[in-house]
């Protein structure tokens, strides 16, 4: 499986292509649009979510609701595209078509094509200058921007469709921690039927009374003109074993899940099962016993954990219990309060630029990180099992689990 996206924040349309599902996958538009609505939810975000649409086509790979067998190729078109048409042109404009009103001699330069020359602290914007050689941040913040994030969620729903159909795995992912509001460590994990209360929930928390709080946390940044980051869970149910494996490290499972993870926008910290509090515990309460007794497993294998601290990898492969990974996200870095910088056009110290942005960005990234952790099983599941028609992995992925031993 691999993909790959196109695309700025304020250009035309994001476009995706994904190349490696079988054919036989069955997947609708309205399943990506679903997905794409579920990213838009959330607590905390800016203006932009409310006015803005995502426009939908798929151009490749689908035919009458089944995928083909061929590279799947999806535009997000943005409805915002006629306020951008010349800043963001792909062939050169006129001169006059940037300034404010040609018209009346105005030369000033119309707002959105200001030059950006006070990068933000914790952006990509002055490294991003200073590697392309551009002495606006505009080019650099157009392509960093997690906008790009809705294309990521539209080729994981295709991911999603194929695992569920081929091997029965189900994703669900929820927010358990915004700034130093964290779900109760015993809190219950959810299952894939909590995920429309989930999307219910302003905050896709699992834990009502901690979702409050978080709601109130939001509240309070944002009245102080501040930002606030967070941790996501994504759970994968019904994983089979023997995904990834241990022979070659950037083969291992939870090594590919964590570039996936950290690959998103403002992503700073993974975190595998217990992860970062399984250091802390002697060895023998930090692993999964193994237990006798039949069927126990997700996935239906005989031998059975009572616990689930190694979220359901060992040795960097699948072991049959629920996939579950953690991503800790930094504050966004458009803060309003704005950060001192540094004018790159004249060498003043002054404050960050800023315009509008989301004071909470957590409750969209779980569902982005779903949409990676469904890229990444999926192109595992394809390794393992192969096929090129759903049925055929679906054979092969019977006939593996069928002849693990009883014991
Ligand atoms: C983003 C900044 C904001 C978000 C945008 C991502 O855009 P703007 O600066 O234009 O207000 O709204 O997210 C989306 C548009 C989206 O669909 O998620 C950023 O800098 O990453």
């Amino acid at each position: 499986l691999r993909w790959l996206t196109s695309g700025e924040s304020h250009g035309p349309a994001l476009v995706g292509v994904m190349e490696g599902l079988p054919a036989g996958v069955a997947l609708t538009t309205d399943d990506i649009r679903a997905a794409l609505a579920r990213r838009r939810l959330g607590y905390g975000r800016g203006s932009r979510q409310k006015f803005e649409q995502d426009e939908l086509r798929v151009l490749g790979g689908l035919r009458h609701g089944v995928t083909q067998g061929g590279p799947l190729a999806i535009e997000i078109g943005n409805s915002e595209w006629p306020k951008w048409t010349e800043v963001m042109a792909a062939d050169p404009v006129p001169r006059e078509a940037l300034l404010k009103d040609a018209g009346t001699g105005d030369e000033r330069e119309i707002a959105r094509n200001r030059p950006l020359t006070r990068p933000r602290p914790g952006h990509a914007d002055l490294v991003g200058m200073r590697k392309y050689g551009f002495d606006d941040a505009r080019p650099v913040l157009e392509r960093a921007s997690a906008r790009e994030t809705a294309m990521r969620v539209a080729l994981g729903t295709a991911a999603a469709k194929f695992l569920e159909q081929a091997l029965g795995v189900r994703l669900v992912s929820h927010v358990v921690a915004i700034g130093p509001v964290e779900v109760p460590d015993d809190a219950p994990v959810p299952g894939p039927d909590d995920v429309a209360a989930l999307d219910a929930d302003p905050v896709r928390c699992h834990h009502p009374a901690t979702s409050k709080l978080m709601v109130e946390e939001i509240d309070l940044a944002k009245a102080d003109g501040d930002t606030l980051g967070g941790v996501v869970e994504v759970v994968a149910h019904g994983v089979p074993s023997g995904l990834g494996t241990y022979v070659q490290g950037d083969r291992r499972l939870d090594a590919r899940l964590a570039a996936a993870l950290m690959g998103i926008q403002a992503i700073k910290g993974v975190e595998v099962g217990d992860g970062f509090r399984t250091a802390r515990r002697r060895g023998t309460a930090a692993h999964d016993a193994i237990l006798p007794g039949s069927g126990a497993g997700e996935d239906g294998a005989r031998l059975s954990r009572g616990t689930n601290r190694a979220g359901g990898i060992e040795g960097g492969m699948s072991n049959g219990e629920a996939v579950r990974v953690r991503a800790a996200m930094k504050p966004i870095s458009t803060v309003p309060r704005a950060l001192p910088t540094v004018d790159v056009a004249t060498g003043e110290a002054v404050t960050a630029h800023h315009q509008r942005s989301d004071v909470c960005a957590v409750p969209p990234a779980a569902v982005v990180a779903e949409a990676m952790v469904a890229l990444v099983l999926a192109e595992a599941a394809i390794e393992k099992f192969g096929g090129d028609s759903l049925p055929e992995t679906r054979r092969n992925a019977e006939a593996y689990l069928a002849a693990i031993p009883e014991t």
